[in-house]
């Protein structure tokens, strides 16, 4: 409850309301949020444990509603921009059931990613393996959630042609983010800080952010709506690379700011040792004895060595840093989206995008 209390303050419903303006009409907004409880219920079709559905209900429910859901609503406006006019209200049930896998896909990460980093606070609530009745079971509950995944697909896409083509697009993004997810826990284990690079964070950053955060929703329209071939791909791939750079930038830089309602959740970033866009901003330019400072606080839990580091990261200028840079490369990613051709990716999917982060 304590933990509940302390970000209060972060506004989902606000969030929410600016977030259904730029990315899909109104309408369609209140739609797609009523249509969640009839996909869980299609989802479970074959499940006829009532222990086991409600634990599926709750587990569901409790980890996604509270979202920001932008990575759903984006596939549903990708959607919107490539499917046939005459096949869009035909299909909205199955771009809704969709759009809600990419959030499960989302929550099943999460759920995990609070375990390894040591987080206690994700959206505004305590995080799911913290609730009295989940524990340890969070990891048995993330894989029923992956499963249930599935199940929801096979219920609304089973036999269809485009049915292999969506379970593919699924595997590879989970693969991906694994390995991801393995890259970042694994580039903090010895404590070698020295032996980041930019290089090694991008890296990590393309495979647990960008893939799933934006190849992902734009694979699945792609293949919903037909349109799927490389040459379209290709030009959008560098882009989503890009994107997920700028959105993880964003990401480290929410963790390193103390005040949980702004990102609604519990900052590890430092504890843990992570290999950051801050860590390496600061490498870059601290002098030999802030260097040592670094070395000596940075992954450790003590309250001391985070503040140290939190204070080394002011000294740094870091905030000032990161406003510069994140302009740079926001202006430059307007350049290039502008410049994408209307028919393959309309440049309005990125731009909302964009506006959203
Ligand atoms: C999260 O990376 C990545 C996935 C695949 C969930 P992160 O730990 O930096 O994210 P957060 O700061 O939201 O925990
Ligand atoms: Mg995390
Ligand atoms: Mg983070």
């Amino acid at each position: 409850l304590k933990l509940t209390r302390s970000c209060a303050n972060w506004n989902v419903a606000q969030r929410q309301i600016q977030l259904k303006q730029t990315i899909v009409p109104h309408q369609t907004f209140v739609k797609y949020q009523n249509s969640l409880t009839s996909v869980i219920e299609k989802g479970l079709t074959n499940i006829s444990n009532p222990e086991i559905c409600t634990r599926l209900k709750k587990l569901t429910e409790y980890n996604i509603v509270s979202g920001k859901q932008i990575r759903g609503l984006l596939m549903i406006s990708a959607c919107d921009a490539l499917l046939k006019p005459e096949l869009k209200e035909e299909l909205q049930p199955q771009v809704f059931a969709l759009a809600w896998a990419i959030e499960m896909f989302h929550s099943y990460f999460l759920i995990t990613d609070d375990m390894e980093d040591g987080a206690t606070t994700r959206r505004g609530k305590t995080c799911w393996h913290l609730l009295p009745e989940v524990g340890s079971y969070a990891i048995n509950d993330a894989g029923m959630l992956r499963t249930f995944i599935s199940e929801i697909l096979m219920q609304y896409f089973g036999g269809q042609p485009v049915y292999p083509k969506i379970v593919d697009i699924f595997n590879k993004a989970y693969f991906k983010t694994h390995i991801g997810q393995f890259m970042d826990t694994m580039s903090c284990k010895n404590r070698d800080y020295l032996n980041f690079t930019m290089e090694k964070y991008i890296t990590i950053v393309i495979h647990k952010t960008s893939f799933y955060s934006y190849e992902f929703p734009i694979l699945l329209a792609l293949a919903l709506s037909n349109k799927g071939n490389e040459e379209a791909y290709k030009l959008v791939k560098s882009i989503c690379r890009d994107l997920g750079l700028l959105y993880q930038m964003q990401n480290d830089y929410l963790d390193y700011y103390e005040d949980e309602s702004v990102g609604g959740k519990s900052g590890t970033d430092i504890q843990e040792g992570k290999c950051t866009w801050l860590v390496l901003t600061a490498l870059e330019h601290c002098n030999l004895s802030q260097r040592q400072e670094f070395l000596h606080n940075y992954g450790k839990w003590e309250k001391e060595s985070v503040d140290r580091i939190r204070r080394l990261y002011k000294e740094l200028e870091l905030s000032k840093k990161y406003a510069q840079e994140k302009q740079k490369l926001y202006d430059t990613l307007c350049q290039r989206i502008n410049n994408l051709p209307e028919d393959v990716i309309p440049p309005s999917y990125f731009l909302a995008k964009l506006v959203n982060m």
